[in-house]
């Protein structure tokens, strides 16, 4: 491929969830040009096992002059910047091929910590400016989303100066009205006892991402 590109990946539905707020931003920046560079979107399998071979076929297939990848985290409340991942992989609930992982790591041989190359606080005020709720985070926790941060920075490509970061988003309104729809019929759970119920509408998500993008491509520090 010619020309720059920034690269925006997201992850399909996962943990019986119908819907991935990610995967519905990335195929709304899909083939968008910003600040020069043209958005290639992909949703990846959440799959742990498929990973690494899938990052890196997108950077020789892309050679990306940035990457961005986003994520589901339930219950955030605000655009999540993550500043740092993990070289551990550490399962609540089984990936999509049915992988449960405890006290594992992401690779073998490799720093225990690795911090994202975004610039998180240009992002953050430039956000911020544009009224969007955001802040930044020091954990994408241990999961694939994690493992994704992880892998990118891991990369050649990310060493040579190739800017990767990660964004959790929150749930979509359709999918917290859902929950609760459903916990009213369930009735199993009090209402008290539920944390996952911020959510923040699609087109606010895609403006912020539009806006980490800019940033990214443009911000000196
Ligand atoms: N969120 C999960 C994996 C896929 C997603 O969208 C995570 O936070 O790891």
């Amino acid at each position: 491929m010619a020309g720059k590109f920034a690269l925006v990946t997201g992850f399909e539905p996962y943990g019986g969830r119908g819907v991935n707020p990610s995967a519905e931003v990335v195929t709304r920046v899909d083939g968008l040009e910003i600040e020069g560079a043209r958005v290639v979107g992909r949703v990846l399998p959440v799959s742990f096992g498929a990973l690494r071979a899938c990052v890196r076929e997108l950077m020789q297939e892309i050679d990306p002059a940035l990457v961005v990848s986003l994520g589901l985290w339930p219950g955030e409340p605000t655009i999540r910047l993550e500043r740092v991942a993990l070289n551990l992989a550490d399962f609540e609930i089984p990936d999509n091929d049915g992988l449960l992982l405890y006290d594992d790591v992401v690779e073998t041989a490799a720093p225990s910590a690795i911090e994202a190359t975004l610039p998180l606080r240009a992002i953050e005020r430039a956000l911020l400016k544009a009224g969007i709720p955001v802040r930044l985070s020091t954990s994408a926790g241990t999961f694939l989303c994690n493992a994704t941060l992880y892998t990118f920075l891991h990369t050649e490509q990310a060493a040579a100066g190739v800017r990767c970061g990660f964004v959790h988003l929150p749930y979509l309104p359709e999918q917290v009205a859902a929950l609760l729809d459903e916990m009213r019929s369930k009735q199993s759970v009090e209402l008290h006892q539920r944390a996952d119920l911020a959510s923040m509408s699609l087109a606010t998500m895609v403006d912020a991402v539009r806006i980490v993008l800019a940033v990214s491509l443009t911000a000196t520090t």
